[in-house]
């Protein structure tokens, strides 16, 4: 086991990872930019070391200075976390040659993945239906229309490298394309060296279920069941559960062994996640995620399943710690994500110092932070300030609980979107589990926050 690990990443997910060494009994190492200077992660560490200005580019992804900072301190492997360099397949390979083991899936796994064109062909090969369209560019627009009217509209276009949903549209009709094909290539430019756009059916109202995997380096592969990550506002993930509302045992093996195959077939080793579209009774491979996601937590409460341990013995050579058939999916997990956002001024990023912070208390509750009171939320990162998971033996339960943990935080200071998981949590629709990636337009919930928000009072 490794003596040493370097944590490349922030907030709660340092700290996270950080758990994680300290029960497998290894020392940690913080890096961190001169915004996080006071943070909990690097008070977390067994030693800490500031790598650089708070913009991202010049410290969470200097390569060169963390792997600088990794051989000081004799480190044996790093974990990326996720973001920053969790899919930089250079950084992966950068470790490997520079003797530090990567906490992740190889350098090529990661460059096959990131690349959506090539996933898709992968799935194919493997027999994973995927969403109707092509695995190649598109050369010029007269192609372009040829294969949108083959498919029918509306259809979707896509940049092969664009993560997070860049550069993607939708399209109506015929008359709207070449105009949209000109706007996401030109953002494919901007974005990366890969510039290829194609096109897929669009799917209306899909559902976007995932499994989640563990590989290991013996090439034992076993899969920890599904999540559902419909609920988002404008491509940010806000509320997750598994499993899904909509799974059965049955679906979950078919599922479950679709992502198994394909992962296989680019002998993926480590934590991924395979993202499916869930439309018209019909299940489409998405994308692959190489690496930990930020809802890893409900996997672990309804499967007992510590995934980032697992992931720091995969790395270090063992063995995966339960074979498919010790796998059992148990009740109900849901997850908010806590942003410093201002839910009544178009979720504008709320950073600033928190002056009081309370977090719920009680059976079946998760909280994963990187504040407390006083931290600075620095406006240079993503706004998550804290994830809130609750397990209980029935969905109904979970949502129960749930909204009860929500009513006992408190945040002051910054502006925080409880009011928005408040409302959900409180949805008809949402508790029934009918919903789908278009929830939150669909049922004016930006509205219904305000009427909400009135008859919720909080514990002070
Ligand atoms: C789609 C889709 C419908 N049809 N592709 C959005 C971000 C990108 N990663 C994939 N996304 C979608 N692709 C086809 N052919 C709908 C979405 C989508 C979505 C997917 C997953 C989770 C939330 C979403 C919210 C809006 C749209």
């Amino acid at each position: 086991m490794f003596e040493k690990v370097l944590v490349a990443n922030r907030g709660e997910i340092a700290v996270r990872v950080m758990i994680a060494c300290r029960e497998l009994s290894i020392k940690t190492v913080a890096v961190y930019s001169e915004a996080d200077t006071n943070s909990l992660f690097k008070k977390y560490a067994d030693e800490s070391y500031c790598i650089g200005p708070s913009k991202a580019r010049r410290s969470y992804l200097n390569i060169e200075k963390i792997i600088e900072v990794a051989k000081e301190c004799g480190v044996d492997a790093i974990h990326p976390g996720y973001g920053f360099l969790a899919e930089n397949a250079l950084f992966a390979e950068v470790c490997k040659r520079e003797g530090l083991k990567f906490i992740g899936p190889s350098s090529s796994a990661i460059a096959t993945m990131s690349s959506k064109i090539n996933a898709r062909k992968v799935m194919k090969r493997a027999g994973v239906q995927i969403v109707p369209g092509i695995e190649r560019g598109i050369e010029n627009s007269e192609e372009a229309l040829d294969i949108a009217e083959k498919l029918g509209y509306p259809v979707m276009l896509k940049c092969s490298s664009g993560g997070g949903g860049r550069g993607t549209q939708i399209v109506h009709e015929k008359a709207k394309l070449e105009k949209a094909l000109e706007l996401s290539q030109s953002i494919a430019k901007a974005v990366s060296r890969d510039t290829s756009v194609y096109i897929e059916k669009y799917l209306e109202k899909p559902r976007h279920v995932e499994i989640q995997l563990l590989a290991d380096e013996k090439g034992n592969i076993i899969h920890l069941g599904d999540r559902e990550c419909s609920i988002q506002r404008r491509n940010q993930k806000v509320v997750e559960e598994a499993p899904s509302p909509i799974m059965t045992g049955e679906l979950r093996e078919q599922l479950g062994s679709m992502a198994i195959t394909a992962a296989k077939l680019i002998h993926y080793v480590n934590a991924g996640t395979v993202e499916f579209l869930y439309s018209n009774n019909n299940f489409y491979f998405l994308e692959m995620n190489a690496r930990l996601q930020v809802e890893h937590a409900i996997t672990e409460m309804v499967t007992g399943i510590d995934i980032v341990k697992e992931q720091i013995k995969i790395a270090a050579g063992e063995e995966l710690s339960c074979k498919q058939e010790d796998v059992k999916i148990s009740g109900c997990a849901m997850e908010c994500r806590i942003y410093a956002e201002d839910p009544f001024n178009n979720f504008m990023p709320s950073p600033g110092k928190i002056k009081m912070y309370r977090h719920p208390i009680g059976p079946g509750i998760r909280i994963d932070s990187g504040v407390k009171r006083g931290s600075v939320l620095p406006f240079y990162y993503d706004s998550m300030l804290s994830k809130l998971a609750v397990w209980d033996r029935s969905r109904g339960d979970a949502i129960r609980r749930m909204r009860t943990a929500l009513w006992g935080y408190v945040i002051t200071g910054v502006k925080t979107n409880i009011p928005l998981l408040n409302t959900i949590m409180r949805n008809e629709h949402f508790f029934v589990g009918d919903y789908s990636t278009n929830f939150i337009e669909e049922h004016n919930i930006i509205e219904e926050i305000k009427k909400n928000n009135q008859s919720i009072k909080c514990v002070t």
